[in-house]
């Protein structure tokens, strides 16, 4: 049997559901998803190996104007992410949140697709989301806008949630694969190392916990990540992280009144993480200031983030 690779970018705004197309392809949660905008942060490869064929996929960081060092990191992390690849998947949302002028797309896709266009990167339009579209022939004027905009390999309407339409996806997909040698071992599902998921994971919880600005202004930093036997002879995986934020008030929300908010951000993150490993966990959370840590390329390279 002669192995093929394809290697796929996801790329798109924030927020529109690119981590979470990902994860439903994979049928497993590979990437973080919360409805705040900005949720990923990196390059994610979610790896997925039927027989002969192995595709990568990769996630990337919602596209947007960038307001700090972070973002800027997070924007070239969405350039590196389309080097070198077979196809892209261009991901918009069939409701947008947010008033559009007719004819008009968001300043981000705009940009996307001039890149795309400029690498000359084969590219397939995913309109995500469809289970909220309340009148089915909005998809058309949808359709129509995009085409006249840019010359798709085809559109697939689809929805992340309820998986309607994915299987179209991947067979399209399908088209893309080149002989080649696979780039991971049959079992992998991502590139992102045990240490760096669980930190993902509580951050997760603190994106889906907290409001406005403060999730964003967040880092984990996995301080301790072991795995040992209880006295009793049964394995356990031990969690000590840092949530860092970037403000003295920032950390009284975090920790919420009496300890409360912290607590359930931990016991959340707990029983992802022992779903996970299949084993029990214990997590202990602190949370320190850093102000300004989003525009210290010192401290963003510490957490992980360029
Ligand atoms: N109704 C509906 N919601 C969806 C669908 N796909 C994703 N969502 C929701 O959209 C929000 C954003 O999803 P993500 O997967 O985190 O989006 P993303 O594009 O990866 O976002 P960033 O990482 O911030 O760029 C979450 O609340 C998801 O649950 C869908 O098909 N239908
Ligand atoms: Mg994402």
């Amino acid at each position: 049997m002669k192995e093929k690779s394809a290697f796929i970018a996801i790329v798109g705004r924030p927020n529109v559901g690119k981590s979470s197309l990902m994860n439903k392809v994979l049928g497993q949660k590979v990437a973080i998803v919360s409805n705040k905008p900005q949720t990923t942060r990196t390059r994610i490869m979610g790896v997925m190996t039927k027989g002969a064929v192995q595709t990568v996929f990769i996630d990337t960081p919602g596209f947007h104007r960038p307001r700090n060092e972070l973002d800027k990191n997070m924007n070239k992390a969405v350039g590196e992410g389309m080097s070198d690849v077979d196809a892209a998947i261009l991901v918009i949302e069939a409701v947008t949140p947010f008033k559009q002028e007719a004819g008009s797309i968001p300043p981000a896709e705009a940009e996307l697709l001039k890149e795309l266009k400029k690498r000359k990167i084969k590219t397939i339009l995913v309109i995500n989301k469809i289970d909220l579209l309340e009148k089915k022939d909005e998809l058309l004027s949808i359709i129509t806008k995009y085409n006249n905009l840019f010359d798709f390999e085809t559109i697939i309407p689809l929805s992340a949630r309820t998986g309607d339409g994915v299987d179209l996806m991947l067979l399209e997909l399908e088209k893309y694969a080149k002989p080649s040698p696979h780039y991971f071992a049959e079992d992998d599902i991502t590139d992102q190392p045990e240490k760096v998921m669980v930190a993902e994971m509580i951050r997760e919880k603190l994106l889906r916990t907290l409001d406005k600005e403060v999730p964003h202004g967040i880092a984990v930093d996995l301080e301790r990540f072991v795995e040992r036997d209880t006295v009793s002879g049964e394995p356990i995986v031990e969690v000590e992280a840092v949530i860092i934020c970037e403000k003295d008030s920032h950390k009284g929300i975090i920790i919420g009144k009496q300890g409360a908010t912290l607590k359930r951000i931990g016991s959340m993150a707990r029983r992802d993480i022992e779903e996970f490993f299949g084993i029990k966990a214990n997590v202990k959370l602190w949370v320190k200031v850093k102000e300004d840590w989003r525009n210290r390329q010192g401290l963003i390279h510490t957490f992980g983030l360029d």
